[in-house]
């Protein structure tokens, strides 16, 4: 899929998923550097800053949509000539890709690791990195159960039941506000992530920190399962995260509503570092407390 397309659907979210949105943007650089027919190697420089651009605008919260895009261009201005620049985007990003895949794999096999036999699991909105942890967990020959969330107002908790109970889980659906009266039920909570702050804020879809407030109440483990592109150099210097209000419609349409009632609808939340127990990464658990040197250390100190 081209630059514009491809933004078009994660605007919509046609393309949603914090990973997925990385991987589809990532590529579709690639697709673009191996469309370009031009002959001037600082046009080409420019037009990639110009595709990266669009993408970026498409949604403003997730950073693995930052990082697989700014992956994706990492050395093209030391490219020789304009099939250089073609052949960085394109190994960037198949670079990415793959690691991205690999790393949804990890981190299933070390969230699958802390979950025992007989445990009840929550988790909310759909996220690959937490179904591969409860994918993998019941692979493993673990006997488990599920709870997950409706998650409104686009209900993407019915992805996540239909691909757990396909798997052959044992797999409830609960409305949102009914995390309270089942946690006690619960064992574990995994959640994914769309950005880790560097100070170990996790956020996430709307609703995450609710849960991590009730699971904290009934000491069940909270725990977020997230790539290390999640993770933001942007917030290295300042955490200005925006959280995304997308369009009332998504909770009104169809409703009957007096035209003075507002409405306000974020997409994400942010939880405090001192809910989450653990993050699950494919470099293993990190604590939040050590997001910012692993940021450092992934990403150098020079991002802004
Ligand atoms: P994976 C989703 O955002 C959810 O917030 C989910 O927890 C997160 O991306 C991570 O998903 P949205 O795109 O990368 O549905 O683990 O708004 O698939």
């Amino acid at each position: 899929m081209n630059v514009e397309d491809t933004a078009s659907a994660i605007k919509s979210m046609k393309i949603r998923g914090a990973g997925r949105i990385a991987r589809s943007a990532s590529e579709s650089m690639a697709e673009y550097a191996k469309s370009y027919t031009g002959n001037d190697k600082r046009d080409f420089i420019i037009k990639l800053n110009e595709k990266k651009d669009i993408l970026l605008s498409s949604r403003p919260t997730a950073v693995s949509l930052y990082n697989g895009v700014m992956s994706s261009i990492k050395g093209i201005d030391n490219g020789k000539d304009i099939d250089d620049i073609r052949r960085i985007v394109i190994e960037n990003s198949e670079a990415f890709v793959n690691n991205s895949e690999n790393a949804v794999k990890i981190i299933g096999k070390y969230g699958a690791d802390l979950v025992d036999d007989g445990d009840t699991l929550l988790t909310h909105c759909n996220s690959s990195a937490a179904v591969s942890v409860i994918r993998t967990a019941y692979e493993q020959g673990k006997d488990i159960k599920v709870f997950a969330t409706e998650t409104r107002p686009w209900g993407q908790g019915f992805i996540t039941v239909n691909e757990i109970a396909e798997a052959g889980i044992d797999v409830t659906l609960v409305v949102d506000s009914a995390v309270r009266s089942v946690m006690d039920k619960v064992d574990k909570v995994f959640v994914g992530a769309d950005t880790i702050t560097a100070d170990g804020t996790l956020i996430n879809k709307i609703g995450t920190s609710q849960i991590a407030l009730i699971a904290n109440e009934f000491n069940v483990p909270f725990r977020t399962c997230a790539e290390t592109y999640k993770f933001s150099p942007l917030t290295l210097k300042k955490d200005d995260v925006e959280i995304e209000l997308r369009d009332v419609d998504e909770i009104i349409k169809g409703k009957d509503i007096n035209k003075k009632v507002k409405i306000h609808n974020p997409v994400f939340d942010r939880t405090p570092g001192k809910y989450i127990d653990a993050i699950i990464t494919e470099r293993g658990l990190i604590k939040p407390s050590d997001v910012r040197r692993n940021i450092i250390e992934i990403f150098g100190e020079g991002e802004q």
